[in-house]
């Protein structure tokens, strides 16, 4: 929690006030009404052991505390620290709701790298990779850390699922119990993340547990953060379902982890310059939307924009997801798009490149050249294509518009305006804005 600077001066002028003591307490005194206040210091109650436990409790909240401000932690009531104690200050406690580990380990660059060692039964291959880049993505979001996948040799992160003894000292302990575990920054097993496959993991469903959820926790344990005790925190030690594709990172784990590696840097100092690594959801209702490209598929009508698409359903609902959600393989940032239903393929192109899917699996033998379209190798890229279902012929446009074409009319897109035309009567009908199709 953040207080106003104003009422923490507020508050430390009442205390200043109030602090015209009748006798003076002793140092130990002040510090343990000091750790009582600010640091969860409990009375202890049981007579046999009373003073020792205090004395240890005593002892780690002070610890605690010159952790906390940056201390030399030597848990004995020294200068710096009894200074400190002394200074008027807000009544909001310190306790830091993230933490770290001892000592607090962190990478000594923002580079990384990860492996995904082996798989778990439970998912698809895509669907863990997925899973994985996301949860590293969100911490990178929101730190200079920048997370590069590697195929072979010794990653920072080294991801493998395993069962009971999986080579170290902490077997895993069958179904329930423990999920994963990680080893903070350090060399060797440092930042490794092992998954206890004897769970059964998900890629967005409440049944089982989110594998994307519990890889966030478990690399938030690899970057250096240790638990947090704010409930509702990624980093709280409790599993809480939450849909993937509605989660964003709580601000006591940004804390934490910005205490750690500093905050996201601007970079260029350009902000107009969209991040291409943190892709803005392009806005449906922008008067200015041009879009990369159109297309019907399965009975749907498809939106390109960026790394992103709508699919508008046949009941005219809207839906907008990442290009790589559907198809994991499919480049972001499309020239063109159309479908052919017979074959039952749709085609992306991109630059001199041409990918064909079948559902969401790219079709073997694809990404192709334009060339092997019969396109002549001068076309460097193709601004639209429609397939033309009667007639089995597939245009291919090398200029600024776009073509759609469902059920009798054909809507040229161009610009930031569409176009209606009667596909028979090859009429001009009517002028649209791009977005009449979207939910604005
Ligand atoms: N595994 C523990 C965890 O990652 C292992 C652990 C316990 C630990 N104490 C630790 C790791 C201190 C580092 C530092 O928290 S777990 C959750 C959550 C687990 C638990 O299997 O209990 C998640 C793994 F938060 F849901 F409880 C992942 Cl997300
Ligand atoms: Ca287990
Ligand atoms: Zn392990
Ligand atoms: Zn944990």
């Amino acid at each position: 929690m953040r207080i106003p600077s104003q009422l923490c001066f507020l508050a430390s002028l009442v205390l200043v006030i109030h602090a015209g003591p009748i006798s003076q307490p002793s140092d130990k005194d002040e510090a343990t009404h000091y750790l009582k206040s600010f640091y969860n210091l409990t009375d202890v109650t049981d007579e046999t052991t009373a003073v020792r436990r205090e004395a240890i409790q005593l002892t780690e909240k002070m610890k605690e505390m010159q952790k906390f401000f940056g201390f030399k932690v030597t848990g004995k009531l020294d200068k710096e620290t009894m200074e400190m104690m002394k200074k008027p200050r807000c009544g909001v406690p310190d306790v830091a709701a993230y933490s770290t580990f001892e000592g607090k380990p962190k990478w000594q660059t923002n580079k990384l790298t990860y492996r995904i060692l082996n798989y778990t039964p439970d998912m698809s291959v895509a669907e863990v990779d997925t899973s994985m880049e996301k949860a590293l993505q969100v911490w990178a979001k929101v730190t200079p850390l920048k997370f590069t996948r590697i195929y072979s040799g010794t990653a920072d992160i080294m991801i493998s699922f395993g069962t009971r003894y999986h080579g170290d000292a902490y077997p895993f302990d069958g179904p329930q119990g423990t999920l994963a575990h990680a080893f903070a920054p350090s060399l060797a097993i440092g930042g490794d993340a092992h998954f206890d496959d004897d769970e059964f993991f998900t890629f967005r469903s409440s049944k089982g547990f989110v594998l994307f959820l519990v890889a966030a926790h478990e690399f938030g344990h690899s970057l250096g953060l240790s638990h947090s005790n704010v409930r509702g925190a990624l980093m709280f030690p409790t599993y809480s379902f939450t849909d993937p594709n509605h989660f964003s990172l709580p601000s006591d784990d940004i804390r934490g982890i910005q205490s750690l590696y500093g905050k996201r840097p601007n970079r260029d100092r350009t902000p107009i310059q969209p991040d291409p690594e943190v892709p803005t959801t392009p806005n449906a209702c922008d008067p200015n939307l041009i879009l990369d490209a159109v297309t019907t598929l399965r009975g749907e009508t498809m939106f390109f924009k960026d790394s992103f698409f709508w699919r508008r359903s046949p009941s005219r609902s809207v839906t907008q997801l990442p290009i790589k959600r559907f198809w994991l393989n499919a480049p972001n940032n499309i020239d063109a798009a159309y479908e052919d239903p017979v074959q039952d393929k749709l085609f992306f192109f991109k630059g001199r490149q041409v990918w064909a899917f079948n559902g969401i699996n790219l079709v073997p033998g694809y990404p192709k050249t334009l060339s092997s379209f019969g396109l002549p190798s001068s076309v460097r890229k193709v601004s639209a294509a429609v397939h033309v279902k009667s007639s089995g012929k597939t245009l291919l446009f090398i200029d600024k518009v776009y073509y759609r074409c469902v059920k009798c009319y054909i809507y040229l897109y161009s610009g930031t305006n569409v176009y209606e035309f009667g596909l028979y009567s090859k009429k001009y009908l009517r002028e649209l804005k791009n977005n009449f199709f979207l939910p604005c």
